[in-house]
């Protein structure tokens, strides 16, 4: 079977900026040192690429010290792309910047116009639906339009919240496989993982569940032994990838890239 929530013939990232020492942050834990954040970065695309997958690095972008987290920006599926429309302020310039790039590669291209916010970050894509979380960055209005724009392609959203103080709903779970989720306890709690098969992360290491599942390879920050253990036991083929820079801005590994398959 070949699923389409993660098996991926191209990537999309975006080089970290000078500016990235601007970046937002929920707690101030220190600047990012861009050097060592240029490296993981290298890192992180060497691995993506090392699936087969094409991966396009976007230059950096000054203006926008956040811009390094793409996935924030648009939503990429099967049948075209959707730029979003971002809730912090200083990243709404971030989705114009993206829209080019997904013109290039899709017929379709849709536009989150409204009033209404809402970031890639709090959208999880399975096999069956979307689970959305409400953030700070997304809101109702933001979930009416994106449901409005992808019912066309018979997509189903559901809409959960978002545990208090966590940025997006990805911050805490990923997805592993088609039924599969990497969730901390905290959110999985809230039951609106009911009817699939949960990972928990390893108590203290709730900071790497924002993993990706990128056609064979599991991708997780590194520095989580126990989680890692756990999902090498249940038969997941584990990269790690360094994220101490990312962390300082709340990113992980889903932020980095746009991760898609376009048929269009
Ligand atoms: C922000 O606060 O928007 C950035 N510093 C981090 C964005 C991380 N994005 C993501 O997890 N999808």
């Amino acid at each position: 079977m070949t699923s389409k929530s993660f098996t991926f013939s191209h990537a999309i990232c975006r080089k970290p900026s000078r500016s990235i020492v601007d970046g937002l942050r929920a707690v101030d834990t220190g600047a990012p040192d861009l050097k060592v954040f240029e490296c993981h970065h290298q890192d992180y695309v060497a691995v993506l690429r090392e699936t087969g997958a094409e991966v396009t690095v976007l230059d950096a972008l000054d203006d926008f010290p956040d811009s390094v987290f793409v996935e924030d920006a648009a939503l990429c599926l099967q049948e075209g792309a959707v730029i979003m429309r971002p809730g912090a302020p200083s990243r709404l310039g971030e989705a114009a910047a993206m829209a080019p790039h997904l013109d290039q590669l899709y017929g379709e291209v849709l536009r989150i116009e409204g009033d209404g916010f809402i970031e890639g970050g709090d959208i999880l894509t399975t096999e069956r639906e979307f689970l959305i979380g409400l953030s700070a960055r997304t809101d109702n209005a933001g979930v009416a339009e994106f449901s409005r724009l992808v019912d066309r392609w018979g997509y189903t959203v559901r809409v959960v919240d978002t545990p208090p103080d966590v940025l997006h709903f990805k911050t805490d779970c990923s997805l592993l496989d088609e039924d599969t989720i990497l969730s901390t306890k905290r959110l999985d709690a809230s039951g609106c993982f009911d009817g699939y098969k949960v990972i928990h992360t390893a108590d203290g290491e709730e900071a790497c569940a924002n993993t990706i599942r990128f056609n064979n390879l599991v991708v997780m920050p590194a520095g989580f032994a126990r989680t890692r253990d756990l999902l090498v036991q249940a038969g997941y083929d584990v990269r790690e990838v360094g994220n101490s820079e990312a962390a300082k801005l709340d990113g992980g590994m889903s932020c980095l890239s746009l991760r898609f398959s376009p048929t269009a």
